[in-house]
């Protein structure tokens, strides 16, 4: 997968050298080049916002950058194909781990954070007409920009590619894994050494028997998120829950 991210602060994205995304970018499965929105500036101050029509609070982020970054960004690639744009903003629509699914079979991202108040409105309605567009965020609050939910989006996407993660399996039941453990958060995990600080292991998970084990990681599973996140029960497929959650 290539990914290319356009920002005012390139700075803020060396994160992607490290760890889980900078080791796939080492092993060539994931190519990020990332880009200073303000060489495709041509003033001497390199200004990339101006005061909003209509008045109001802040600037917005003038549209000629954007676009001939875009225009040439899109050049950079094959002949004819066109990545997918996605522009993280907290009007956007929630980030899932549906959409991480989704971006991870694509070929090509392209990154829009912005700074100031936003792009105008034309970048997004102009390259939506050539190009599938997502405009995303990441939570119900506000961040000073959208190169974090770039680090967000990006590790959530480059763990799904074929052979980053070592095992293949430890995505299987992640929270949110479409259909595993029916939507429900993961419960407690334990390791070595079986005492600490006078706290044992839940016997069960000692006991050898496998069938008890899957139970009561299911039970445990389905007690926290009832406490933590009664919403994904009430959304759940009631097929899903058993008669043995009910109870619980
Ligand atoms: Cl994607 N950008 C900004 N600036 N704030 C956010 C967000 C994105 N998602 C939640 N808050």
């Amino acid at each position: 997968m290539r990914i290319d991210v356009v920002t005012i602060f390139p700075e803020y994205l060396e994160p992607l050298n490290v760890s889980l995304v900078g080791k796939a970018r080492a092993r060539g499965q994931l190519d990020v080049r990332v880009h200073d929105l303000r060489q495709w500036t041509h003033d001497r101050h390199h200004t990339v916002d101006d005061t909003p029509y209509g008045g109001g609070p802040g600037m917005v982020m003038k549209p000629e950058p954007w676009g001939e970054a875009l225009d040439a960004i899109e050049a950079s690639g094959p002949q004819g194909t066109a990545p997918v744009m996605v522009v993280p903003t907290p009007s956007g629509r929630p980030f899932t781990q549906r959409l991480a699914v989704e971006l991870s079979a694509k070929p090509w991202l392209v990154f829009t954070p912005a700074r100031y108040e936003g792009i105008d409105r034309r970048v997004v309605d102009a390259y939506a007409e050539r190009w599938e567009v997502h405009e995303v965020s990441i939570g119900d609050y506000v961040l000073a920009g959208g190169e974090a939910a770039v680090l967000v989006i990006t590790e959530a996407v480059a763990r799904l590619l074929p052979g980053v993660l070592g095992n293949a399996e430890s995505h299987r039941d992640d929270s949110f894994a479409p259909g595993a453990m029916a939507d429900l958060l993961e419960g407690p995990v334990y390791t070595k050494p079986p005492v600490w600080r006078d706290r044992d292991i839940p016997e069960v998970l000692l006991s050898g028997h496998h069938g008890k084990i899957a139970r009561w990681r299911r039970d445990q599973a389905f007690r926290r998120t009832s406490a933590l996140r009664p919403d994904l029960i009430e959304r759940c497929d009631p097929a899903a829950l058993d008669k043995h959650d009910r109870a619980l």
